[in-house]
């Protein structure tokens, strides 16, 4: 079943039916002033952080879903009639209810047609600015005049806080004061105190929000919400706007919201216009001076197209046209979107975050700027100094990068049973993924200060990383599991022994031999290149168990991930980087893949292991927490698929890769929503299995590490367009049943237009490569070969 189509050419997703299976969500805003709207036009609002910012309400996990939100009610003064701009809150009969959603980058669209009155609110943050932008166009599409009134409706949070706003009533709900001024809302909290801005993290501080209306008088108000509601009302039936009109309310304490009336005219046929503002700062100051800009013609025009090229900007790093209509969709627009919402907002915002996780997670975000390394490099190299400086003198992490209030040099170091084992090795894909994106090798000798104390350049950052896996090792000479590695739920503790995190040790030595080459440490390589050497003997004795590779052991020496055990006898992610890592070659890579088909491939992609845990005990293996079939309890795990599709790549299996990538694509489910159920443009965190008896629904949707790295599987491993030390790698492995397909890459400031072949009809393989009409040898397009723009011409075979 469909409940909408992607609309390329425009760059938006179109809900043409708006009673989604979950909510349907975008991002609007920037990292300075974030919110969510969904397609019904619920969400929220924040300044800088979802947790300390929180000034709009939601109520997360609400019945019915995504309530409240940014609301406008519209009401017919002659028949008394009244309906919402979106769907919901008034949720009209969807026979006589006309209702569709574009979303796009960082804007969103609601348009309805109900009782000859069509609505159309787009909603937008403009660039730089503080302050979120509700145009509403409103038309009579009948023939005789009408009478109509409109009104504004959001809900704020107590304290500019998720948490005061649920946990701290007693409080947060005796510091609002709402005030009106020349018809701006003035939302106060605190306002007796002084304000402070310059100290974000300082909760005892005045502040202010507005909410302005232009392009129509305002005749109403009403501030505070039972006012509004009423004590029985609900959001489908306000007491305002069944009586017809606000009755002037200034919430002194309780709970306070925003409602502006207009009354409007509108000749048949007639088209009008009116813009609501709310942003931050006083209504007297910042909201007038909103008023006063936005009442200008044009304005929200033009702020709206240069939103737009500047998203549309930071996505077209890479375009690609393939046979795949579901693959173009994600290319051109929502997989690079997805990947640059998580880069801004990590796991803090969305209908499932909350704003409980405030921050940057380390392991998460430096793998998040894989994602987005091709399109925004220089901006995501100042992300990656950061998390540089989050690691400790030691060579572990910080579990938690708090951006508003981190001090390099003076943070205290976690607890020894906070670590991880896994946190240092992302930055062996991330640091050289920048070096290669922008040719920066002086990148390496940059000195960057420790969490705790000391600095570091940035290879020595990547040598202590290393240094920490070997100096917590256990009995067979494999990195200790510690309190996680990737798995949150594998705590195999400062004795049990990873092999995934062997597998990334593993790959981390071959990485930073080759940087070391790049910095011309030949006496760092040669110690790199023989613990390689010895690490690869260790691994190949330790960690495979006939037909696959072992999860871990335990610290009594137990096997995790062995065919001996009736739970979790083979985990997904020691197969894949056993190849990634370079370690497994020719008949153990084929036969460890060929497991993964065999015990842990559905429809809906990959399992994470299987069989999921039902008996085993808790101890080490944490997923037995969650139901079979369910997030780390056998799920497909989309996080994990990138790396399963990089693997078959590199083995020469196009069509198993593809079959693979394609299974949890989300544009690949549009037509059947109604079982894969979240937005069909964005990655989750995890699908069901059976034994669930939802399999195939997806959860989590937009932040997890699914997006980037499936960005990454796609691009650089299906199309094959990799940046290298010196150059773009064009190494395709696609299904065989491929003519070929055309991408445009941005590189190095360069423009180069690519057109892939496949004559032969095979998977993987180039047989002819040529740039500017000459031939090369190789796949390699050489850096200092390119002008500005370039035609590369591949032949595969
Ligand atoms: O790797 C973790 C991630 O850091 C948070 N979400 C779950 C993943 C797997 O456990």
């Amino acid at each position: 079943m469909q409940f909408g189509h992607f609309d390329n050419a425009a760059k938006e997703y179109v809900i043409t039916r708006p009673d989604t299976p979950r909510s349907w969500s975008n991002y609007l805003g920037s990292t300075e002033f974030g919110s969510i709207i969904t397609n019904n036009a619920g969400g929220y609002t924040f300044y800088r952080s979802a947790a300390q910012g929180r000034f709009v309400r939601i109520r997360f996990n609400a019945v019915p879903l995504d309530q409240p939100g940014r609301y406008i009610y519209l009401r017919d003064a002659e028949s008394g009639d009244y309906w919402s701009a979106s769907w919901q809150p008034v949720g009209k009969p969807l026979d006589s209810y006309k209702s569709e959603c574009r979303h796009g980058t960082a804007y969103t669209v609601i348009s309805s047609e109900y009782a000859g009155i069509k609505a159309e609110t787009t909603y937008f943050v403009p660039l730089g600015k503080t302050l979120e932008v509700w145009r509403l166009k409103l038309t009579n599409t009948g023939a005789k005049p009408r009478k109509l009134s409109a009104f504004t409706y959001v809900e704020y949070a107590g304290n500019w806080s998720a948490f005061n706003d649920l946990t701290n009533l007693q409080y947060s709900q005796f510091i609002v004061r709402m005030g009106v001024e020349d018809g701006i809302i003035d939302h106060g909290t605190n306002v007796h105190i002084p304000e402070d801005p310059k100290n974000f993290e300082n909760a005892d501080q005045g502040r202010h929000t507005f909410l302005a209306l232009v392009g129509a008088p305002v005749t109403g108000f009403d501030t505070d919400r039972t006012a509004f509601i009423g004590t029985y009302g609900s959001y489908a039936k306000p007491k305002a706007v069944e009586a017809g009109r606000c009755s002037g309310s200034l919430a002194y304490g309780d709970n306070g919201c925003g409602s502006l009336q207009t009354d409007i005219e509108l000749a048949p046929g007639e088209t009008r216009e009116i813009t609501v503002l709310m942003g931050v700062g006083r209504a007297g100051v910042e909201g007038k001076a909103a008023a006063a800009a936005f009442s200008q013609e044009g304005v929200v025009d033009s702020e709206l197209a240069m939103l737009k090229a500047y998203w549309h900007g930071r996505i077209e790093g890479l375009t690609a046209e393939t046979p795949d209509p579901a693959f173009n969709s994600m290319l051109a627009i929502w997989g690079p979107f997805n990947c640059q919402m998580t880069y801004a907002w990590s796991r803090a915002a969305s209908l499932i975050y909350a704003g409980e996780r405030d921050g940057l997670g380390y392991r998460d975000t430096v793998q998040d700027l894989l994602g987005v390394m091709h399109a925004i490099p220089q901006e995501a190299v100042k992300r990656l100094e950061l998390m540089l400086s989050g690691q400790l003198a030691n060579g572990g992490a910080m579990p938690v990068v708090k951006q508003f209030a981190h001090h390099p040099g003076s943070e205290k170091e976690p607890p020894e049973h906070e670590y991880r084992s896994d946190d240092g090795m992302w930055l062996f894909n991330t640091v050289p993924a920048y070096i290669k994106e922008s040719g920066d090798t002086g990148f390496l000798n940059k000195v960057i200060p420790y969490a705790d104390h000391g600095e570091a350049s940035v290879l020595g950052h990547l040598r202590r990383a290393i240094d920490f896996n070997l100096t917590h090792s256990g009995k067979h000479g494999l990195p200790c599991g510690l309190s996680a590695d990737w798995n949150d739920c594998i705590r195999l503790g400062k004795n049990g022994e990873t092999v995934m995190v062997a597998f990334q040790l593993r790959f981390a030595l071959a990485t930073y031999a080759e940087l070391c080459a790049i910095a011309g440490e030949a006496g760092e390589k040669a110690w790199a290149e023989q613990m390689l050497a010895e690490f690869d003997a260790r691994l190949a004795e330790t960690t495979w168990d006939g037909a696959w590779y072992l999860r871990g052991f335990g610290e009594d020496g137990t096997k995790f991930g062995s065919h001996e055990l009736k739970e979790g006898a083979i985990f997904l992610n020691t197969q894949t980087w056993a190849v990634f890592s370079g370690h497994a070659q020719g008949e153990r890579a084929e036969t460890a893949m060929g497991s993964v088909e065999k015990h842990l491939s559905s429809e809906y992609g990959l399992a994470l292991c299987a069989p999921p845990f039902v008996e085993t005990s808790m101890k080490v293996m944490r997923a037995v927490l969650f139901n079979p079939g369910m997030k780390e309890n056998g799920a497909v795990f989309t996080h994990t698929q990138g790396w399963a599709v990089i693997a078959e790549t590199m083995l020469g299996h196009g069509d198993r890769a593809y079959r693979y990538y394609r299974a949890t694509m989300p544009a690949a489910w549009n037509d059947k929503a109604e079982v894969r159920e979240i937005e069909p443009y964005v990655y989750c965190q995890f699908t069901h299995t059976p034994p669930s008896p939802h399999a195939g629904a997806a959860r989590v949707p937009w932040l997890s590490g699914s997006a980037s790295w499936a960005y990454v599987a796609g691009t650089q491993y299906v199309l094959g367009i990799r940046a290298d030390w010196n150059g773009l790698t064009i190494d395709p492995c696609i299904p065989a049943s491929w003519p070929g397909f055309t991408a445009t890459r941005r590189f190095r400031g360069k423009t180069v237009s690519i057109t892939v072949k496949n004559p032969k009809c095979v998977e993987k393989g180039v047989a002819k490569l040529t740039l500017n009409g000459e031939v090369l040898s190789g796949n390699l397009v050489p850096a200092d070969k390119l002008k500005d723009s370039n035609a590369v011409v591949v032949e595969m075979g």
